[in-house]
C-alpha cells in the first residue's frame, strides 16, 4: 500500500501552472508525492482549455504528482481522493463544510464554487523504467479571493466564493496546505485509498456522501450533445449516474463532460 509523505513540497512565487510544472516532471521520472505550489500562476488552467483565477498571494494553487495503480476506468478517482482531502482540510482548519459537486467542484451550500480540481495524466510510457504514469492533480482554492461580489468578473458573480466570504475560522494558505497534505498523505490518506479495491470503494461511498449533485436535476453537456435527468447514484469507479427523460439511466464519465448544470 502506498504510503507516500506528500513532503517534497516546491515553492514558486510565480510559474505558469503547476499542473504543467509537475507533469514535466513526472516525464523525467520524479516519483509520487512531489507537491508544487505557487503564489500566483500566469496561465492556471481549469479543464477542457479552460483557465483558473486568481490574484498573486491571495488563494491556495496547488498540484500534486501521484502514481496510482488505477486502471482506465478508474482515473476519476484521483480527483476525487484530492477533492475529498481537500473537503476535510478544509472543515478541519476553519470549520466549514463543503459539498462535491459532481465531478470536479467544491461548493458551498449556495453552490457557490469554492475550489476546483483538474487532473491530467500522461500515459504514455514512463520516461524512468518501473513507473505507473503519473496523475497530476491541482487543485485551486479561494482563500482569501474574492473578499466580495465586486472583486469578480461579471460571469463569476454569484458562482464564485472564498473561505473569507465564507467567514469560518480565518486561516492562513500554508495552514491549510499542510491540512490537506495530511488528509493526502499517510496510511490512511485519500492516496493510499487509491491503491487497494477496499480504498477505491470507500472514496466512492464518501463521494456519494459529499456530493450535492446526487439527488438534483441536472443538464449534462458532452462534447456531442447534452440531455437532462436526476442524478441518482455514483458508480464504484465515481462516475454519475443519471435517470434520463425517457432514455434509461446513463452512467456519465467525468472525462467526457463539458457541464453538469441545474436542470429545469
Ligand atoms: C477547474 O476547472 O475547476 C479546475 C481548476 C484547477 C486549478 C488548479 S490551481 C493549481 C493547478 N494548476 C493549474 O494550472 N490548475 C490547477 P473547470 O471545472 O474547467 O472550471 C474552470 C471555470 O471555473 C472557469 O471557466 C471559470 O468559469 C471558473 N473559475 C475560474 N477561476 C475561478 C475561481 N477562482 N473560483 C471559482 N470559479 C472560477
Amino acid at each position: 500500500m502506498s504510503q507516500t509523505a506528500f513532503d517534497d513540497v516546491r515553492r514558486f512565487a510565480s510559474i505558469d501552472s503547476t499542473n504543467r510544472y509537475l507533469l514535466d516532471e513526472a516525464r523525467a521520472g520524479a516519483p509520487e508525492g512531489v507537491v508544487a505550489v505557487a503564489d500566483h500562476q500566469t496561465a492556471g488552467r481549469g479543464r477542457l482549455g479552460r483557465s483558473w483565477e486568481a490574484p498573486p498571494g491571495a488563494n491556495l494553487l496547488v498540484s500534486v504528482l501521484l502514481r496510482p495503480d488505477l486502471g482506465p476506468d478508474d482515473r476519476h478517482l484521483a480527483t476525487t481522493a484530492v477533492a475529498l482531502a481537500a473537503v476535510d482540510a478544509v472543515s478541519d482548519t476553519t470549520g466549514t463544510a463543503l459539498a462535491v459537486k459532481w465531478p470536479n467542484d467544491l461548493v458551498d451550500g449556495q453552490g457557490r464554487k469554492l475550489a476546483g480540481v483538474l487532473a491530467e495524466s500522461d500515459l504514455a510510457p514512463a520516461a524512468a523504467g518501473g513507473l505507473a504514469p503519473p496523475v497530476v492533480v491541482g487543485i485551486g482554492v479561494n482563500v482569501a479571493w474574492p473578499g466580495a461580489d465586486e472583486d469578480l468578473p461579471p460571469d463569476l458573480v454569484g458562482r464564485a466564493v472564498s473561505l473569507r466570504m465564507l467567514g469560518g475560522r480565518p486561516v492562513d494558505r500554508d495552514t491549510l496546505l499542510t491540512a490537506l497534505l495530511a488528509r493526502l498523505g499517510g496510511p490512511d490518506g485519500r492516496a493510499a485509498a487509491l491503491g487497494t479495491a477496499e480504498g477505491r470503494a470507500g472514496l466512492a461511498r464518501d463521494l456519494l456522501a459529499a456530493c450535492s449533485t446526487v439527488g438534483t436535476r441536472v443538464r449534462v453537456d458532452l462534447a456531442d450533445g447534452s440531455f437532462e435527468g436526476t442524478a441518482t447514484g455514483i458508480t464504484p469507479e465515481g462516475h454519475l449516474l443519471v435517470a434520463t427523460d425517457g432514455d434509461g439511466t446513463r452512467t456519465v464519465v467525468a472525462g467526457d463532460v463539458v457541464h453538469v448544470r441545474p436542470g429545469g
